[in-house]
């Protein structure tokens, strides 16, 4: 097939996602050498897994040369994975991320690469009409996500629907733009990226999208909730003009998110970071990352 589409990474972050990742990775790597015109690559990044995640992972990479994967021991949460694996942004000239337990079909990703047409980012929505909720989410779930959202509304004034939706894809040069503003390693990292790439001034649409909600999530509405609150805020105190008086908070704040046992990104490019990586031949994009 000829290349004349823009380059895709797929970014596929997995904790203990041994009973779901599977048919995820197998139909994202049948569908997308079939039907995407470009270049595809597809990196699952995991960290600290308890289970067999990992040797899914190997063992289905090892059938496709698309197929690539980091894992990092620490205990970086879903956004602290999507920071790492957002470095690789230079191998694509899109890049993406979906979950790992195929709530979001290859097609319906698809669907947002194909919108991105004058947008910096298309994310996927399950609020706005023409959306496809194939299973919805319990009604507790759904209450507090709205609950989050009106908070999020109130605090960004971003006039997005759905922050938290797990799918979105990205031009090259606007992840690398923001990538040094992302800190965010709990499930609130959505909101940094948006409001990240927002206010350096790039274009983000917002696309009904199809979606599944899974059973088997890692969200708990207790302590997630707490964390994705307070990490909220945080990007919203981090982009105040009052941030740095509130330095002398911070060992305040380390303590609150370790009583939450919130997970914490790993420090930057130059700080300690050991990561296993992916395959040792074929044109895996992780190889050598
Ligand atoms: N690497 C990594 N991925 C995570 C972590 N927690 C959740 N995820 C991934 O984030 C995605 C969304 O998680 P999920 O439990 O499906 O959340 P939900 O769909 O919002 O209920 C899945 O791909 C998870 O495997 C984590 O600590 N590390
Ligand atoms: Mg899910």
């Amino acid at each position: 097939m000829t290349e004349s589409a823009p380059s895709l990474l797929l970014l596929i972050p997995a904790y203990n996602e041994e009973h779901r990742i599977e048919p995820v990775l197998r139909d994202y790597a049948r569908y997308f050498p079939q039907h995407y015109r470009g270049k595809f690559q597809l990196v699952v990044v995991l960290n600290g897994c308890r289970d067999h995640t990992l040797d899914v992972v190997q063992r289905v990479a090892a059938e496709f040369p698309c197929i690539g994967y980091r894992d990092f021991p620490q205990r970086i949460g879903k956004g602290g994975a999507l920071i790492e694996g957002l470095r690789l942004a230079p191998l694509a000239d899109l890049i993406g991320y979906v979950d790992a337990d195929g709530a979001t079909p290859p097609q319906a990703f698809h669907d947002l690469v194909n919108r991105l047409g004058a947008a910096d980012c298309v994310i996927g929505s399950r609020w706005l009409p023409g959306a496809v909720l194939h299973q919805a989410q319990s009604h507790k779930r759904q209450f507090a996500s709205r609950v989050f959202h009106l908070i999020v509304r109130g605090l960004f004034w971003m006039n997005i629907r759905d922050t938290q939706c797990g799918a979105k894809v990205m031009r090259r040069e606007a992840v690398e733009k923001i990538h040094s503003s992302l800190r965010i390693a709990d499930m609130a990292f959505d909101i940094n990226l948006l409001y990240s790439l927002q206010h350096a001034g790039f274009r983000i649409l917002e696309v009904p999208t199809e979606w599944t909600d899974k059973i088997g999530s890692k969200v708990t509405l207790g302590r997630t909730s707490l964390t994705m609150l307070l990490s909220a805020v945080r990007v919203r105190l981090i982009y105040s003009p009052f941030y740095r008086w509130l330095r002398p908070l911070r060992p305040l704040e380390t303590w609150i998110y370790s009583k939450l046992r919130a997970p914490q990104p790993l420090p930057g490019p130059g700080g300690k970071c050991e990561a296993r990586s992916a395959k040792s031949e074929g044109p895996g994009p992780a190889g050598g990352a």
